[in-house]
């Protein structure tokens, strides 16, 4: 029972990654000089995530649209970001978006939450 629930699964998240790349949105054009601000501004952002959990392909999928270079951080079971997110962020869930700003970290969980500020700050 327990083998048929992890093939569902498995089965259901590469068919998540599947129609997620047959449908990838387009990304936002932006100037040479506004791209390098951008990818200056991301520095101090990074994604932790699943590859192939619903709402980390959501969050993803936002990222490729505004066309941000963000690290992404596999916190699968044994990886150090893992770790990471369970004593410095405060939970294993993801997705996850660790924010460095002069010198303060905050960890923002929620895609919905994660999406709104990436595009508020870079749409
Ligand atoms: N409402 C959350 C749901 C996030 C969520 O349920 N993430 C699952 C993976 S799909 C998770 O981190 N579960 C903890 C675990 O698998 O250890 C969101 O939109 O980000």
């Amino acid at each position: 029972m327990k083998l048929l629930v992890t093939l569902i699964r498995e089965g259901l998240g590469r068919l998540i990654i599947l129609i997620d790349w047959i449908t990838r949105p387009r990304k936002l054009k932006r100037s040479p000089e506004a791209q390098a601000q951008v990818a200056q501004a991301t520095q101090g952002l990074s994604l932790y995530q699943f590859y192939a959990c619903p709402f980390c392909v959501k969050t993803r999928r936002a990222i490729h649209r505004l066309n941000l270079p963000i690290d992404t951080r596999n916190a699968k079971p044994g990886s150090p970001f893992r770790q990471e997110l369970a004593t410095e962020g405060g939970a294993v869930k993801v997705p996850c978006l660790r924010i460095e700003e002069a010198g303060n970290v905050r960890w923002m969980y929620e895609s919905s939450d994660i999406i709104s500020y990436l595009e508020q700050r870079f749409a």
